[in-house]
C-alpha cells in the first residue's frame, strides 16, 4: 500500500505541474503533445478507500450511465468519463480492467492495471476520440473486470444537437493567441464543459505561450449569429494554485459579428475563480476574451472555460 501511494502522490504532483517562467520541457512533463490519431493521455488515477465485501469479485464502475461525445472537435478535447474496478477480494492483488470500445471510436487506454487492497476503488479517466466523418449514432464501450462486464452507451452527436445548458460555447471551435507546449494545454479545453480547475496541465485548461507579454486572446466561434448577454470566466483556481496568485487578473471581454470586434464588459482586479459579465443583449457570431494580466508573477494567462450565453 506505501508503493502504491507513493506512486500515485508522484503522478498527482506531475499532474499538478504548473507551467511557469523560464519552465521547459522536463522529465517532469505529466502529460505528452496530443498524438496524431488518437486522444492524450491523462495521468489522473484515483483510489477510494472502502469495505471489502469478501465475495471476491471484481466490479467494474463508471463515472456515468452513458457517454456524449461530440463530433468534429479538436482531437486535443476528446470527451471524458472516469473508468475503474472495485475489489471485494479478501486480500490485495494486482487487478486488471479491460477496455472496449465500438469502431471507429477510439479511447486512450485500453486496460487499466492496479494493485488494489480489498474495498478499495480505483478510478482513471478514459479519453474517447470521435474520428472526423464518424457516423452520428450511439457506440458500445464495454469494461471488463474480473467475470463482469458493464457496457456505457456513448452517443456521438454534432455540438449542435449536444444538451448545452444554453451555453452558446459549449464544444465550438476555439482559437488563441499562443499555447504552452510545457504540458497538455489545449485553447479547445476552454470550451469543453469542465468548468473544474482539477486536473490542471493535463487538458483541463488554457496557458498562453507569452510569459509576462500582453495582451493574449482567445476566440470561440459560436457556429453561427446568436443573441449574447452574458460571459462567465474561470480562471485556474485551486487550493495549491488560487486564482489570487496565478489566475486571471484584468480581462476585456468582446464580442465580433463578421469579424468586427466589440468591447461589452471588462472585469480589472479579478482574485476569484469564476467571474460572471452581464452586458446589453448582442448580435454575435463569436466572442473573444482579451486577457491584460495575471495575478502574482503577472506571467501567464490561465483559462479553464468560457461560458456564453
Ligand atoms: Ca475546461
Amino acid at each position: 500500500m506505501r508503493n502504491l501511494t507513493g506512486a500515485l502522490a508522484v503522478v498527482t504532483a506531475a499532474a499538478a505541474l504548473l507551467a511557469s517562467p523560464g519552465a521547459s520541457a522536463t522529465a517532469q512533463d505529466p502529460a505528452p503533445a496530443p498524438a496524431e490519431s488518437g486522444p492524450p493521455s491523462v495521468p489522473s488515477v484515483k483510489v477510494r478507500p472502502g469495505t471489502s465485501k469478501g465475495t471476491g469479485e471484481l466490479t467494474p464502475i463508471a463515472g456515468a450511465d452513458r457517454l456524449l461525445a461530440p463530433l468534429g472537435v479538436d482531437a486535443a478535447c476528446p470527451a471524458k468519463i472516469d473508468i475503474g474496478m472495485r475489489s471485494d477480494a479478501r486480500k490485495p492483488a494486482y487487478a486488471d480492467l479491460f477496455v472496449e470500445i465500438g469502431e471507429p471510436l477510439t479511447a486512450s487506454r485500453s486496460m487499466l492495471s492496479s494493485y488494489l487492497p480489498p474495498g478499495h476503488e480505483l478510478a482513471a479517466k478514459l479519453l474517447v476520440a470521435v474520428p472526423p466523418g464518424t457516423p452520428e449514432g450511439e457506440y458500445g464501450l464495454r469494461l471488463r473486470a474480473g467475470r463482469k462486464t458493464l457496457a456505457v452507451p456513448v452517443e456521438v452527436v454534432t455540438p449542435d444537437r449536444l444538451p448545452n445548458g444554453g451555453n452558446l460555447a459549449l464544444r465550438r471551435p476555439v482559437t488563441a493567441s499562443s499555447q504552452h507546449t510545457n504540458a497538455n494545454y489545449p485553447p479547445c479545453s476552454v470550451a469543453d464543459g469542465d468548468v473544474s480547475s482539477n486536473g490542471w496541465a493535463g487538458g483541463n485548461g488554457w496557458n498562453d505561450a507569452t510569459s509576462r507579454r500582453w495582451p493574449d486572446t482567445v476566440d470561440v466561434a459560436l457556429g453561427g449569429v446568436k443573441q449574447v448577454s452574458r460571459v462567465d470566466l474561470y480562471t485556474l483556481d485551486t487550493e495549491r494554485y488560487p486564482a489570487s496568485s496565478v489566475g486571471l487578473r484584468d480581462w476585456d471581454v468582446q464580442t465580433g459579428l463578421d469579424g468586427q470586434w466589440q468591447t461589452v464588459a471588462q472585469v480589472r482586479g479579478n482574485v476569484a475563480g469564476s467571474v460572471r459579465s452581464d452586458f446589453a443583449p448582442v448580435r454575435a457570431d463569436a466572442v473573444r476574451i482579451v486577457a491584460l494580466a495575471s495575478n502574482g508573477a503577472n506571467d501567464y494567462t490561465r483559462i479553464i472555460e468560457v461560458e456564453v450565453r
